[in-house]
């Protein structure tokens, strides 16, 4: 049976493939499970340093199956509480940095795992749906936490409740892509820039993450007072006295991200 995730791990880079492409890998339970176990694997891997997820076939990720809900777990809460968050929350929280490579359409929680990213990358014909409310649902999977934050209130609200698909030239515009590239560079971009994260200091980038996943929740003295103390720990990093040595000697840094 084909697997509905592929991981592949190379010279500091793994790479979480979503493999159902005939449903334009649309969240089944085995694929959840599998996911999770492909994002803890990276997280807990030291050789790796940048993660990749992307997706085989036309679509990015059409969001939960609707076929059959053949997830096993009959409620939704339960559902999203088990099987999704865990997801969500280890993209976010693993001291490394993601890029979500969007090939295709992302649409309901499949749009929420495109933006769980760091770097948002997008194929030119890429699109994005908050395809919800559709179906009379709400936004999960972390979209009412991402929407209002990357491209703001009046935007947010828009997306969830008219349910309009916007390109990726939209979804660049208003704050949700870092960068479009032509469908057939992406693959190829994606890797060249994931090949780079993994030879910057991973440290510093995981403290980063750390420092701007509190960012909105927080007033400026108790950020101010986050920053000095992460930044207590990154000034003790084997990787900053490599960068500053490196800036002194007019040479290339050689990181080893710790
Ligand atoms: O209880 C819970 O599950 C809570 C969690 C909810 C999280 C959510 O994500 S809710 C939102 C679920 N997703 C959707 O509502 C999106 C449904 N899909 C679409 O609206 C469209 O497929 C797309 C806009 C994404 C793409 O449209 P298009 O025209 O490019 O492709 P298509 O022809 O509709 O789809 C291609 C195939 O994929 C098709 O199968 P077929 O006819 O070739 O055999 C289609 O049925 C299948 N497919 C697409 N999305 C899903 C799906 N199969 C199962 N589940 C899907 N979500």
């Amino acid at each position: 049976m084909t697997s509905p995730v592929l991981y592949h791990a190379a010279e500091g880079v793994a790479t979480i493939t979503l493999n159902r492409p005939d449903v334009l890998n649309a969240l089944n339970s085995a694929l959840l499970l599998e996911l999770r176990a492909a994002v803890e694997r990276a997280a807990q891997d030291e050789a790796v340093r940048a993660v990749v997820l992307s997706a085989n076939g036309r679509g990015f990720c059409a969001g939960a199956d609707l076929a059959g809900r053949g997830t096993g777990l009959q409620d939704s809460g339960t559902l999203l509480r088990e099987r999704y968050h865990p997801i969500i929350l280890a993209l976010r929280n693993m001291p490394k940095p993601v890029i979500t490579s969007v090939n295709g359409v992302a649409a309901g929680a499949g749009m929420s795992l495109a933006l769980a990213g760091d770097v948002v990358l997008a194929g030119r014909s890429a699109s994005f749906l908050q395809a919800f409310s559709k179906i009379g649902l709400v936004p999960d999977a972390g979209s009412t936490y991402f929407l209002p934050r990357y491209a703001g209130e009046m935007r947010a609200r828009a997306l969830a409740i008219l349910a309009e698909k916007i390109d990726a030239e939209e979804a660049h515009r208003i704050g949700l892509v870092w960068k479009v590239h032509e469908d057939e560079a992406l693959p190829a971009e994606t890797a060249r820039l994931a090949a780079h994260l993994a030879q910057m200091p991973t440290f510093a980038y995981g403290l980063i993450k750390e420092a701007l996943n509190a960012s909105l929740q927080s007033d400026l003295p108790a950020q101010l007072e986050r920053e000095a103390t992460l930044q207590s720990r990154a000034s003790k990093s084997e990787d900053v006295k490599e960068g500053v040595a490196a800036f002194l000697e007019k040479r290339k840094p050689a990181f080893k991200g710790r």
